[in-house]
């Protein structure tokens, strides 16, 4: 058996949606822009994709949804671009973010600060989430924009974006939400929270990699990041990726119709498979679990580094991560768990398993009894386990970790 326990990485493509994107590669290849029926005939399907992108997140028609080449050109395109208009341009200085953003995030904000913007990484509390009146106090009369993601791609904690959002209308200042890790597992609806511009990513609910979308409340204006043929009415250059958005069209219909029994399910094996993994002593999750997205758990096992963890369960077909593989390739500590609190030697024994809709009870039963052996294995050859051994209790917890 092999078992996949990597979806906020990225997901499997749903049968579906690869049957809807199939003609648009070599039957209806035309170029929607152009003038002929080779073109026009791609319009109907590129309709209905937009159409559902909308319904999915309850987007209005005054407000803009454009598509990108994924959730990184989305974040990058809206940092980028308010730097020039709001701060090159204009009157502002300062962008707020916070600590535990993803890289395509934090990254940029450190690009920005090098040509002079000034940014505020605001810290997160114990279960790894900003507070509300930790944001407003940070708003000036020079901030241009906050920007705090949904939910954690790491944790799975979810943010408190509606009083956020709130905040920042109350204050006039924009606000932008990465919501990579929400659409498609919790529901996110634009009529009831109040976002100028978010960002979303196919393949993270089984739509195909390379596609994504950035929604702009009230089509407000926001300088474009590539220039050239003025496609998307001139807010995103470059030829529309026909099959990845009629893709992404029905990934996101598909994972947001019956959204709460999708919910269910998948959060009652989540829930089992924690459960039993809070078994084993010394154990700790970060967050508690109805603060999450029901698929995520990020699981510390004193004793055990993350590495060694993911290698031996990697040898037992099951796909898991230490984090986000975005920044997983040098063996650094998690640094979302560093944020928390944790001391060093915690932060490098976090694993990150998140499931899916296709994650089946069979496959939670296997990945339970392979994560338990390759905990008994490990920590039996652990030098600084064998020496310290379980601590005094040994109890396990899902818990907040405290400072
Ligand atoms: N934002 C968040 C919150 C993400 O989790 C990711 C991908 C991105 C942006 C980037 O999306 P993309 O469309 O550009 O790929 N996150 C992860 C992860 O956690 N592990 O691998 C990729």
């Amino acid at each position: 058996m092999k078992v996949y326990l990597d979806n906020n990485a990225t997901t499997m493509v749903d049968p579906q949606v690869v049957e809807v994107m199939m003609p648009y590669f070599s039957e209806l290849y035309g170029n929607p822009n152009s003038l002929h029926k080779f073109g026009t005939l791609t319009h109907p399907a590129l309709a209905k994709a937009l159409d559902q992108v909308y319904k999915a997140i309850n987007a209005s028609d005054n407000d803009d949804i454009v598509f990108t080449s994924c959730a990184t050109e989305s974040n990058n395109w809206v940092l980028k671009s308010i730097y020039n208009d709001l701060i090159v341009k204009g009157d502002k200085n300062h962008i707020i973010t916070t600590e535990v953003e993803h890289p395509s995030i934090l990254a940029t904000c450190k690009a920005l600060e090098e040509l002079g913007a000034k940014i505020t990484y605001l810290p997160v509390n114990s279960e790894g989430i900003v507070e509300p009146h930790v944001v407003k106090g940070f708003i000036t009369d020079k901030t241009a924009l906050v920007s705090v993601m949904w939910a954690s791609n790491e944790t799975g904690m979810i943010f408190p974006i509606k009083e956020i959002g709130e905040i920042c209308k109350e204050k006039g200042v924009l606000f932008h939400s990465d919501a990579v890790q929400a659409v498609g597992k919790i529901p996110v609806d634009l009529q009831d929270v109040h976002v100028d511009f978010l960002s979303m990513s196919a393949h993270k609910f089984h739509g195909p990699k390379g596609i994504g979308a950035l929604y702009i409340k009230d089509s407000k204006a926001l300088s474009p990041l590539m220039n050239g043929g003025e496609q998307m009415g001139g807010r995103r250059s470059g030829t529309l990726n026909v099959p990845f958005i009629i893709g992404m069209g029905k990934a996101i219909e598909l994972a947001t119709t019956d959204l709460e029994s999708k919910m269910a399910s998948i959060r009652a094996k989540r829930d089992r498979l924690e459960d039993a993994l809070l078994e084993l002593s010394d154990v700790m999750v970060v967050g508690k679990r109805e603060h999450r997205t029901p698929n995520t758990i990020l699981i510390s096992i004193r004793g055990v580094e993350g590495e060694g963890m993911l290698w031996d369960l990697n040898n037992n077909q099951i796909g898991a991560s230490t984090g986000s593989a975005c920044a997983s390739e040098d063996l650094q500590a998690n640094t979302v768990m560093l944020a928390i609190g944790a001391d060093h030697e915690l932060a490098h024994t976090g694993i990150r398993l998140s499931l899916s809709r296709f994650t089946t009870d069979m496959e939670v039963d296997f990945a339970i009894s392979e994560f338990k052996k390759a905990v008994f294995r490990l920590r039996s050859i652990s030098s600084s386990y064998a020496k310290v051994g379980p601590t005094p209790g040994g109890e396990s917890k899902e818990c907040e970790l405290h400072h």
